[in-house]
């Protein structure tokens, strides 16, 4: 098989690229290992920017993310009995919408018929070769058999744990990581959810997030011991718990009701560079992590994608190879700046082991700022919508 640009993994990343592509009549192939129904099945972010809705809306499949979306013009950060609102939409100008990525992720998967993209699912032994020359290939099996799809670029969109930022040469490739003494132990529950707004929660037995999904299904964490085990915690130890770090307010409004998913996810701070080596691009997960406490990977993955759709159809349209070549510093001067946002909302709102009284001290004095500071506030709601693409 032959074809412009081979992607690499059929989540949010690869599919909203594949899509962006297509409609620019760039060829290209999404080649997934798992099936479509396994990709849909994982519970991830539910929190899009505004970039993240745009880009839904160039490709005209926002019609179910505009009648079940959730604006949300703000955002709570709770410290004990303090609730400090974040009033985006009057900073900002702009809100944020509530929309699962198994939504988003959905409705992409929905369109590849309609609109020409092929995706191949279920394709065993992923393999990049050739990535440093202009004639790079994928080597895949399915079906028994060896199969390969000779392309022009390779977009790794195959998340943390793929291929693809492994086949960067280590000499090339440099990696900055910060590892978090803590995962998030995640509840989905169909009930009503117990704010209309998010609440980020700092309490001495540790942070917890009220989400949602829709009026009627909620999501909820806590952080834990990464030794914590997910068969430890029974629906009920998660809904006692969430009750008293969300403070006896929100507590009074949690409508409890048994877990339609729960897990644990660690938490980690990561960024691989360079993005781009040879014919090789690397979006979303693929090339960085944030802990989820900012909302910002599944939007990375969305700004990431921006940036390459636009790189490639230079490339391909018009013959303009530098797109191509400055990919990788565009793409990572955002990713840092969400790397730093989500790094200093989870230093802010968890209680870290090895933290001492000063450090406590440091986030009560933060938090009064922020409560007190238009300037504070207009900071942390400039970058929760989303920095500028
Ligand atoms: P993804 O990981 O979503 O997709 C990569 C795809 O590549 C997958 O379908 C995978 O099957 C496929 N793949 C992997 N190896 C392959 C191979 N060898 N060959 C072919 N395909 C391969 N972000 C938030 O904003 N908020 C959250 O609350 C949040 N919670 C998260 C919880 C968990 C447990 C995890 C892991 C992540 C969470 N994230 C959250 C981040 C998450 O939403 C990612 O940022 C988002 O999925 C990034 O999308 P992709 O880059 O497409 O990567
Ligand atoms: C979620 O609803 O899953 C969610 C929302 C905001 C975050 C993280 C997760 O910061």
């Amino acid at each position: 098989m032959k074809t412009d640009v081979a992607i690499i993994g059929a989540g949010p990343a690869g599919l909203l690229l594949g899509h962006l592509l297509r409609a620019e009549g760039v060829a290209c192939v999404v080649v997934e290992r798992q099936t479509g129904d396994y990709v849909l099945s994982r519970i991830r972010a539910g929190v899009l920017e505004r970039t993240t809705v745009s880009l839904m809306e160039r490709l005209g499949l926002d019609a179910r993310l505009k009648s079940e979306g959730l604006p949300h013009g703000g955002f709570n950060l709770a410290d004990g009995e303090r609730l400090i609102r974040i009033d985006v939409e009057a900073l900002t100008g702009q809100t944020v919408t509530v929309y699962g990525q198994t939504e988003l992720t959905r409705d992409l998967m929905d369109a590849c018929d309609e609109r020409g993209l092929e995706v191949i699912y279920d394709a065993g032994e992923v393999a990049l070769h050739d990535i440093a020359g202009d004639a790079p290939y994928v080597t895949f099996v399915r079906d028994g058999g060896e199969q390969r799809i000779d392309a022009r670029i390779i977009v790794g969109c195959d998340g943390f744990h793929g291929p693809s930022r492994q086949a960067v040469p280590a000499s090339v490739g440099q990696v900055f990581e910060r590892v978090y003494p803590f995962g998030w132990l995640g509840i989905l529950a169909d009930v009503p959810p117990c704010n209309h707004e998010l609440i980020y929660a700092n309490h001495e037995r540790g942070f917890s997030l009220a989400s949602m999904r829709s009026a009627t299904r909620s999501r909820y964490y806590i952080d834990v011991p990464l030794t914590e085990k997910i068969e430890d915690w029974s629906d009920d130890r998660i809904w006692d718990e969430l009750a008293v770090r969300l403070g006896p307010e929100a507590a009074a409004q949690i409508t409890r009701g048994p877990a339609i998913e729960k897990s644990i996810a660690p938490l980690r701070s990561f960024v691989f560079e360079p993005m781009r080596y040879g014919s090789l691009l690397l979006c979303g997960d693929s090339a960085h992590i944030v802990p989820p406490t900012g909302a910002k990977g599944l939007n990375l993955a969305a700004s990431d994608v921006h940036y390459a759709a636009e790189a490639l159809v230079a490339f391909f349209r018009h013959g303009d190879a530098d797109a191509v070549a400055g990919y990788s510093a565009r793409a990572l001067a955002r990713v840092w700046k969400s790397e730093r946002f989500s790094w200093s909302l989870t230093k802010l709102m968890h209680r870290f082991p090895d933290d001492g009284p000063f450090e406590r001290r440091m986030q009560v004095a933060e938090l009064d700022y922020i409560a007190n500071s238009e300037a504070a506030q207009r900071s942390i709601a400039e970058n929760y919508v989303g920095l500028p693409v």
